[in-house]
């Protein structure tokens, strides 16, 4: 069974959900806009509960963590990974493995950098270190919600209403456009600071993400093991849910 319950961390209450008994905890981290609702049904319902005890969190302004409203200061990734790890230390999972998608895989990458001693292992996919030219482009073909794709709409809708939903992922895209605006780095420099065993997993068709964005990543994190799924597109933990959660249970165990 999957529970859900909040917790207060840093002056917010977080919401989370949890499953399994296993020795190994996990957190999942939500794309933007995501949570454990909407982007992690297939992880949460299959992952191994015998070994995994599985934490899906809803960043501060995200899911059910509102209020407070969602908002994109210059740090909100730092602040995001500040909240993650301080929720899995509220929860007194001492040490915990990350599994962060898209926006959730930069936020999983700063805290493994910045925390090295409380982060086991490390996957991400759909994520990226940096903003390009190119970016910039393709967020701003997504930031009028009426041009997303009736199957990732729908549930954000469930979970927001249209107003909420259509104004935040606004914010969202002005928000990402400020590391443009500077050099475009996210979290490069940290990079560096990973010393977790790291798996860089990614869509050989993301629309989303070029595929620079894994190739940069595989290069500076020391040890990584680069994944392509060749058939997957950004949404590959739900598209192709069976082949993620056994390849990421192998990189686990
Ligand atoms: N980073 C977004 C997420 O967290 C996805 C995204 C990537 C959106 C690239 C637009 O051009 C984009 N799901």
């Amino acid at each position: 069974s999957v529970t859900s319950a909040k917790i207060q961390v840093n002056g917010v209450h977080l919401h989370y959900q949890q499953t399994g008994q296993g020795d190994h905890a996990v957190l999942l981290l939500p794309g933007m806009l995501g949570c454990s609702q909407t982007d992690f049904g297939p992880q949460l319902k299959s992952l191994n509960k015998q070994l995994f005890t599985i934490i899906a969190w809803d960043p501060r302004g995200y899911g059910r963590s509102i209020p407070p409203p969602r908002d994109f200061p210059p740090d909100f990734f730092e602040r995001d990974a500040k909240d993650a790890v301080d929720l899995m230390q509220a929860l007194t999972f001492k040490k915990f493995s990350m599994l962060g998608w898209s926006d959730g895989g930069i936020t999983a990458l700063i805290a493994a950098a910045k925390y090295p001693s409380l982060i086991h292992k490390l996957v991400v996919w759909g994520a990226n270190s940096s903003v390009t030219k190119e970016d910039i482009k393709l967020y701003n073909a997504i930031r009028d919600v009426s041009k997303w794709s009736e199957k990732v709409r729908k549930p954000m809708e469930e979970m927001y209403g249209h107003e909420y939903f259509a104004r935040t992922c606004e914010a969202w895209v002005d928000g990402i456009s400020q590391f443009a605006e500077k050099s475009g780095n996210i979290c490069e420099h940290l990079l560096p600071y990973i010393v977790c065993p790291t798996l860089i997993i990614h869509g050989g068709k993301d629309p989303l993400v070029p595929q620079f964005h894994p190739e940069y990543l595989h290069k500076s994190i020391q040890g990584a093991r680069l994944l392509v799924i060749p058939e997957g597109k950004h949404n590959l933990h739900l598209r192709f849910a069976e082949e993620f959660n056994t390849e990421v249970e192998k990189f686990l165990a």
